[in-house]
């Protein structure tokens, strides 16, 4: 495999199919998301200004892009309606843009989310632990947006099917068998979300549930504002809120990641990865008895004396 990257180092190259994965500090990850790269991130110079927005993939990242972004451009919808989302808010840790046959065409993200202008927002799914350091140390602020494990998995399963550069899963019972084991990519999704939801009260952290967020946008997007030190009367609280909608993502390609499935050779008409069916309770057509069982008696054990819990419907 080619790869134009100046800073790739030997143990990048030992990645052989654009399907690879690697393991770093004990998490499963896509070789885009590259050693060199997890390697320069721990001393990654974060900024007093910065926003991260943190999940474990198919939490809701793609609306917290969309709701973050316009909070900070308070509610002017015209300032981020030609922008793709994932420009305004750039995936700290992958190496983007790719074609087809996984072939790099550009350095990695990270360098030039380095060079981009204050504030920055800074979207990633790595585990606290692979995070860089300074996001501790500056206690920079950081959005989290957790999801429950049901609907989360099948999203996630949609994504492998789809995603050229992710193995394809030729059932769902074998992926779900995989994620409860934590070897997906990104690793195991309670390690991720318990190690946020320990940090809720933090004062630089704003921990939400997706089920929260669906149930009444509104209100977390008054939550996000103010966390964001931004004061944003009712009428913008709506729009905002109403411009962040599923119906109003679905139909908006800046969200729908026209432009990344078109490099992804994915048909978004048929099915976007990123605005799909944005359902809280869909996991109800997946999941055989047995499987929901399953899931269920290891969810008792993930959640035991954590304090934390999860609608599966609304
Ligand atoms: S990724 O690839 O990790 O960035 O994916 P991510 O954006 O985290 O998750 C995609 C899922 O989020 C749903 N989504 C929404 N739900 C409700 N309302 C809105 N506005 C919204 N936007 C995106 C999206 O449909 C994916 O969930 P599923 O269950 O697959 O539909």
């Amino acid at each position: 495999m080619s790869n134009g990257n100046d800073t790739a180092t030997a143990e990048d190259n030992k990645c052989l199919d654009k399907t690879d994965t690697h393991v770093y500090g004990g998490v499963k990850l896509m070789w885009t998301c590259m050693p060199s790269t997890l390697d320069a991130l721990k001393t990654f110079e974060v900024r007093d200004d910065d926003v991260f927005l943190v999940t474990y993939p198919k939490a809701g990242t793609t609306w917290l892009q969309e709701l973050v972004s316009l909070i900070s451009m308070d509610g002017d919808i015209d300032e981020v309606v030609d922008i793709p989302v994932d420009a305004r808010a750039p995936h700290l840790e992958i190496t983007v843009p790719f074609d087809r046959q996984g072939t790099i065409t550009a350095p990695p993200s990270y360098l030039s989310i380095a060079t981009m202008d204050s504030p920055r927002l800074i979207k990633t799914h790595l585990p606290m632990d692979l995070l860089p350091r300074q996001i501790k140390e500056k206690r920079t602020k950081v959005i989290y947006v957790a999801r429950n494990p049901k609907d989360l998995a099948v999203s996630f399963f949609h994504f492998y099917k789809v995603n050229p550069f992710l193995a394809t899963y030729k059932a769902w019972g074998d992926f779900l068998t995989d994620f409860m084991k934590g070897d997906v990519i990104y690793g195991k999704w309670c390690d991720h979300v318990i190690s946020w939801w320990k940090e809720r009260h933090s004062d630089n952290v704003l921990f939400l549930k997706y089920e929260d967020m669906k149930k009444d946008l509104k209100s977390a997007t008054e939550e996000i504002s103010l966390f964001m030190g931004k004061e944003l009367d009712q009428s913008t609280i709506s729009r905002i809120a109403e411009h962040c909608s599923f119906d109003s993502m679905k139909k908006n390609p800046m969200t729908l990641k026209t432009y990344l499935c078109a490099a992804m050779d994915i048909d978004a008409d048929k099915e976007s990865p990123f605005v799909r069916k944005g359902k809280v309770g869909g996991w109800k057509d997946q999941f055989t008895v047995a499987q929901n069982e399953a899931l269920n008696r290891l969810y008792r054990r993930w959640m035991h004396g954590t304090g934390l819990d999860f609608d599966f419907e609304i």
